[in-house]
């Protein structure tokens, strides 16, 4: 392993202080991170514009001037539309995987053929079912959902038509992607062309690129990720808040810490099952351990930590640092955002890595197959491999930092959080909106990148918009950024935000950064606005609602699809971090592509996609949007003054007061 020194002030690297820790860590032990290769390795200034065009041999071709071509002729335009489209094509195909193989687990499960699943949300299931006309009535939770799965695990393959889950969209914006065009008639289907579209010689018009774009995104956020959410619900439960914690000072000194890396919830959920069973945590304290810890990196993290609690260790930029405490004895990944350098950081430590998935090997990595036949005894071997390590631990620097937060916002929870259980409903959440406390809502998604700070723009872009009364919802690594600074303890920290959203919070006890899961699970935030649009008093459409979508620190090709379904359905949506389409290109007027996804989309589905590095340009275009979408609904101006002098401004002077003296100011 090469020996790399932090170039930087630590403080530079990261917002997140245990992440500075880590980082000195690493130079006194003289390992390379993702921060440090950063640091080493410049961004190709032409991929970086996405004009390197490499899908034939007779490139790669690079446009670095206004007007040149690849050898076939392909323009800026095309390359940076096609490349554009393959990303979206490779994030669609990631999430949808992952929602067919949660379905055949459905399946499986419906039919007794797995080990430890049962199912858990029976509502949920029933309730689904009925959505697409499958019989309920009289019928087993067994028989209904093994009808469901092979209603899902036909949508992927499906040739003609259209993906079924898409008629939970508003009818208005069905419309519009009819008029379109883009409605998606398989999963599978849309990716598949989008990669037949960019084979050399194929569509070469950026516009006709592009809108097939949206097509496959559409299928991917209202149909693989929907449905990979639907089916997580039905087999661990939906979600609910839970009180958890993040950061890396989960670790623990005197416990066997095993870390769940990746995205899908069904080996880890069984992992924290087994972690519980008599005999393991027997097994663990005859090898001198307290009992074992689970934790999680990524999205699994999201998906154990809204149901059941257990702890995040960290988002996408600290698996490596998890591993550098020295306390971490097995990290067990399946799929996506796992880096190939854990491994040979782990070689520095005891660490063991465990790739688990059909899918997924990593070299040198060791290999135990996840198989939900034998579920529960797999996890339990993994657990026991884990134990088996803790007497191989050496010094161990766990930093002490972690912050406590209350996840588990499903769209199917905050109705009953503003309704109880027999006047569930959004109407306080929109009648918020229109009378002005609440400004209007914003979606904080994605990942972390190396070559911004880490969690920065996440967490700054959330307590300024919070200031300005603006609801904030998040998922994916993102809300690991948020949580770990605070913002996600309920009432902690209403102080920071804006009078009238304070009023709102207080009065249905939500927090104001909502944590609504895992990546797959920005799906929830497209039901949440397609019932804010039922409620009414909304407009009729998503693209009415006073909302935007930011994805402030993204890196994956699955942020881009979820950017493009965002877009497409009707949202607003900036994008920073690094991007393909840079704001400021090195070859300027080269391409239209940005015109295309900016005012073009605009104009065809009602939002558009643009990206912005700036902070204060971020803040000011998302207010912007949102005060037009108020004025054209005919709400009125936002005004901060007008709320915050309910009994809860009392309450503000009173915090100000030493405890002792709050007795004689309320009672005389
Ligand atoms: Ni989303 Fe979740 Fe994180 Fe980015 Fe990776 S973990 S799926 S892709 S890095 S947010």
């Amino acid at each position: 392993m090469v020996k790399k020194e932090n170039k930087k002030p630590l403080e530079d690297y990261s917002l997140d202080i245990a992440t500075q820790e880590m980082l000195a860590r690493g130079e006194e032990l003289g390992l390379e991170t993702a921060f440090t290769r950063a640091d080493n390795m410049k961004a190709c200034p032409i991929g970086a514009d996405s004009l390197c065009c490499k899908i034939c041999s007779m490139g790669p071709c690079r446009i670095v001037k206004a007007g040149q071509t690849g050898i076939c002729g392909a323009t800026a335009d095309t390359i940076q539309a096609r490349n554009f489209i393959r990303m979206v094509a490779a994030g669609a195909a990631a999430h949808s995987d992952h929602g067919r193989d949660m379905a055949f687990t459905l399946k499986e499960t419906a039919n007794g053929e797995t080990q430890g699943y049962i199912i858990r949300d029976v509502a949920k299931l029933r309730d689904l079912a009925s959505n697409y006309n499958i019989p309920i009535e009289d019928r087993s939770p067994n028989e209904i959902a093994n009808d469901l799965a092979d209603f899902y695990i036909a949508q992927f393959g499906q040739q003609k038509g259209l993906v079924a889950s898409v008629i939970r969209a508003p009818k208005k914006r069905r419309e519009v992607w009819e008029k379109l065009g883009v409605l998606p008639r398989g999963v599978d289907r849309e990716i598949v062309e989008c990669l037949h579209r960019t084979h050399i010689g194929d569509d070469q018009d950026a516009e006709h690129i592009l809108d097939h774009a949206l097509r496959t995104a559409i299928g991917d956020g209202w149909g693989g990720s929907l449905i990979a959410t639907d089916v997580s619900d039905i087999l661990f439960g939906s979600p609910a808040p839970i009180l958890g914690e993040a950061n890396l000072g989960v670790l623990k000194d005197d416990y066997v810490n095993v870390v769940v890396h990746g995205h899908e919830p069904t080996l880890s959920n069984m992992i924290v099952a087994a972690s519980q069973s008599p005999d393991i945590l027997e097994y663990a304290r005859a090898a001198g351990a307290e009992g074992v810890n689970i934790s999680g990196i990524c999205c699994t993290a999201n998906e154990v930590l809204m149901r059941q609690g257990i702890p995040a260790a960290g988002n996408f930029l600290q698996q490596e640092l998890a591993i550098m405490t020295g306390s971490v004895e097995s990290m067990v990944v399946d799929v996506q955002c796992i880096m190939q350098a854990i491994v040979g950081l782990a070689e520095n430590f005891h660490t063991e890595i465990i790739t688990t998935s059909k899918k997924v090997k990593i070299k040198g990595a060791t290999h135990i197959e996840f198989d939900e036949k034998k579920a529960l005894d797999i996890a339990k071997e993994i657990l026991r491999s884990g134990i088996d390590n803790y007497k191989n631990r050496g010094e161990t620097r766990i930093p002490d930092h972690r912050e406590s937060l209350v996840p588990g916002f499903s769209h199917e929870y905050i109705n009953y959080a503003l309704g109880g259980t027999y006047r569930s409903s959004f109407r306080p959440l929109n009648d918020a909106v229109m009378s002005g406390r609440v400004r209007g809502v914003v979606g904080i998604v994605g990942c972390n990148n190396p070559r911004g700070k880490h969690d920065d723009l996440h967490v700054k872009l959330a307590e300024e918009l919070l200031k300005q009364d603006v609801l904030v919802v998040e998922t994916g690594c993102s809300s690991i950024a948020s949580a770990k600074q605070g913002l996600m303890l309920g009432e902690a920290g209403l102080d920071q935000v804006g009078p009238g959203l304070r009023e709102i919070c207080e009065t249905t006890g939500i927090p104001p950064v909502l944590h609504m899961g895992s990546c797959v699970d920005n799906s929830r935030i497209l039901t949440v606005l397609a019932q804010v649009v039922e409620e009414g008093g909304l407009g009729e459409d998503i693209s009415e609602i006073p909302v935007v979508g930011l994805a402030p620190e993204w890196m994956s090709e699955k942020a881009i699809s979820i950017a493009t379904y965002v877009v497409a359905s009707g949202v607003y949506t900036i994008m920073s971090g690094s991007a393909p389409l840079d704001e400021n290109p090195k070859v300027p007027d080269s391409s239209i592509v940005p015109q295309l996804l900016s005012s073009g989309w605009a104009e065809k589905v009602g939002a558009g996609l643009e990206f912005i590095h700036d902070f204060d340009t971020i803040i000011e275009k998302t207010l912007e949007h949102i005060d037009k979408k108020r004025a054209d609904l005919g709400l009125p101006v936002y005004d901060p003054k007008a709320f915050g002098k309910s009994g809860d401004a009392r309450m503000n002077e009173l915090e100000k007061m030493p405890v002792k003296d709050r007795r004689q100011a309320i009672y005389g």
